[in-house]
């Protein structure tokens, strides 16, 4: 049985004072026999502040991105280490924003999954496929590529602890939100090609869709057999909508 995973993605907002605000609010509204989880990625710079609040309440935190090497010179980057040093269990990884803004390709996704992986953090692998693609036909092409660019460096196993978002980048704070049969067709296909590489990793490993999710749409995408969560951006960062998407798993 796969528990729902409601992971909350920042992005660069937020102050001390608005963390302070809504993990407050997320903790009195939580409690650890919850029927989902919980998680947030906050900026860098407030992940000391979300540890000391977040301890001990059952909700997790990681960073939204990683460098993949251990030290050295890369101004303005931050290691896997250092997110464990700040009690991260989880990082984001390919997120469409980084592919796009920042150039990562398929390649430096999978090394910075692999080097998730090997520190012990759950890498959150976000694919998904951009309108134009959607339109031409090849959605399945594109996600089955991105997903193949970790299989084919570091076989399956590296899936073992790992977690896949799909997110449509056509759906990413558009407020245009995948249908639920939508979202399910490309969840099954991503959950069948895991699958098909190792039964027991496909079978238990959470697929959390991405795109505009809120406390309107989540439980109909929630009710899809290959949905088992939310990377929710927009609606995140307010503690009541957020708490009502994990109401509706
Ligand atoms: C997709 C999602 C969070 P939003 O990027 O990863 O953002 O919910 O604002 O579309």
């Amino acid at each position: 049985m796969r528990r729902i995973l409601v992971a909350g993605n920042w992005k660069m907002h937020g102050s001390l004072a608005m963390v302070d605000e809504l993990i407050s609010a997320l903790v009195s509204g939580s409690s650890t026999d919850e029927s989902a989880d919980l998680a947030v990625f906050p900026p860098f710079p407030y992940l000391d502040r979300v540890r000391n609040l977040l301890q001990d309440t059952g909700i997790a935190w990681g960073g939204q991105t990683l460098n993949p090497v251990a030290q050295g010179a890369y101004t303005g980057e931050v290691s896997a280490s250092m997110l464990l040093d700040l009690g991260c269990s989880m990082v984001l990884v390919g997120h469409s924003e980084r592919r796009a803004l920042f150039g990562e390709s398929d390649e430096d996704v999978a090394v910075r999954f692999d080097a998730a992986h090997k520190s012990g953090l759950q890498p959150v692998l976000c694919v998904g496929e951009t309108l134009e693609e959607r339109e031409a036909g090849i959605t399945e092409q594109v996600v089955g590529r991105q997903i193949d660019a970790v299989i084919g460096r570091y076989g399956i196993q590296a899936f073992a602890q790992a977690i896949v978002a799909y997110e449509p980048v056509w759906a990413i704070g558009t407020g245009k939100t995948a249908s639920p049969d939508q979202a399910q067709a490309v969840h099954a296909f991503i959950r069948d090609k895991l699958s098909g590489a190792d039964g027991i990793i496909g079978g238990q490993i959470r697929i959390l869709y991405g795109g505009s999710v809120n406390g309107s749409n989540a439980a109909d995408l929630f009710a899809q057999d290959d949905i088992d969560g939310g990377l929710v951006g927009g609606a995140s960062l307010k503690a009541g909508e957020f708490l009502a998407i994990r109401d509706a798993a």
